[in-house]
């Protein structure tokens, strides 16, 4: 054999031999999963909703129209927008406190159990901003719109354009202007974002994440809400996650992605929760300046959270009875 031909033959083995014991590790990880997955099938709950902080009605809202049957894309998208028509909640929808420009700008995202999905950021005057995202989804050959085009799109679609910085908002941004200090407080500027995850009675999962992100934030800046992936992500065959905090810490790691895929590898969702939060403060060492948290719910209805700081709840219904359920946290 030509040298040539030897090596370009030896390589090729080579790859196809290091891909075959790739794809089999991989069929066999895939494999424990789909057993464990089929094992625990048998003790389905649905349906459930979970959101993260304690958002009472709108977890009720979800949940009960998961028990009338309605989709679960629907029914979270309905329960979060109690969230972002609530005047006192200064972090998701009208209300919501404005960045350091005093402009309101709100950040949403919805995906459902086929894996499609719609995002929108940076969004001005548009209330109900997660059923934006998801007309978005459905009525553009697009996954994002930003700014600008987002709300000029949601007016042409019948959604009512409005001013949503509120007296009790523009008060605090003016109060805050006199010392100009941006040092977002631990569950205190950054808690109030909406994540909601929903398993319908067909057994599918959806979720959506609506936020006005992060108080005094800089003009243009968008978090993890919108962002597939990191505050929100779906996969039917497994689970779904949402997050809440700060964002730029939830990017970096892709963290709902992250806890999806830890799921799929066989942790439960508490567990995959978890070590989402670690990957952070692991490599973090600031981690004790900041806030994230993680809520997570798979298949068979089976839910977890958990945080860095103490302090965050999310709510969970299911079998009728809808419930805070404090979270462990990294930091005690
Ligand atoms: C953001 N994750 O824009 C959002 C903020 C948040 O509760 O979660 N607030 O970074």
């Amino acid at each position: 054999m030509k040298r040539r031909n030897f090596i370009t033959k030896t390589s090729i083995n080579t790859l196809a031999f290091g891909l075959g014991i790739h794809s089999l590790a991989q069929a066999g990880t895939a494999k424990n999963s789909a057993e464990k997955l089929k094992k625990k099938n048998t003790t389905a709950t649905t349906p459930v909703a979970i959101c993260t902080w304690q958002f009472t009605e709108a977890n009720a809202t979800a949940g009960a129209l998961l028990d009338q049957g309605i989709p679960a894309l629907d029914a979270v998208i309905k329960g979060v927008a109690v969230e972002e028509e609530n005047i006192k909640n200064t972090t998701v929808g009208k209300g919501g406190s404005p960045d350091r420009e005093g402009n309101v700008t709100l950040d949403a995202c919805v995906m459902d159990h086929t894996g499609n999905c719609g995002s929108v950021m940076c969004v001005e005057n548009i209330t109900n901003v997660a059923a934006l995202a998801k007309k978005v989804m459905e009525d553009t050959p697009h996954v994002i719109l930003a700014g600008k085009g987002a709300e000029e799109f949601a007016v042409k679609n019948g959604f009512t354009a409005e001013n949503l910085l509120t007296e009790e908002s523009e008060k605090a941004y003016k109060e805050w202007l006199k010392t100009s200090k941006y040092k977002p407080i631990i569950n205190i500027e950054n808690h109030d974002t909406i994540g909601m995850l929903g398993l319908d009675k067909n057994g599918n999962i959806s979720g959506a994440c609506t936020t006005s992100g992060l108080a005094y934030k800089m003009k243009g800046r968008v978090g993890d809400s919108p962002v597939i992936g990191s505050g929100l992500f779906i996969d039917n065959t497994i689970g779904g996650a949402a997050a809440t905090g700060m964002g730029e810490e939830v990017i970096k790691t892709v963290g709902s992605f992250l806890i999806v895929e830890l799921m799929r590898n066989g942790m439960s969702p508490q567990e995959a929760c978890e070590e989402a939060v670690r990957r952070i403060v692991t490599t973090n060492p600031n981690h004790t300046n900041f806030q994230v948290a993680y809520i997570a719910i798979n298949k068979q209805g089976e839910t977890g959270c958990y945080c860095i700081h103490p302090g965050f709840k999310m709510m969970k219904y299911a079998n009728g009875k809808n419930t805070p359920v404090v979270s462990g946290s990294h930091l005690k």
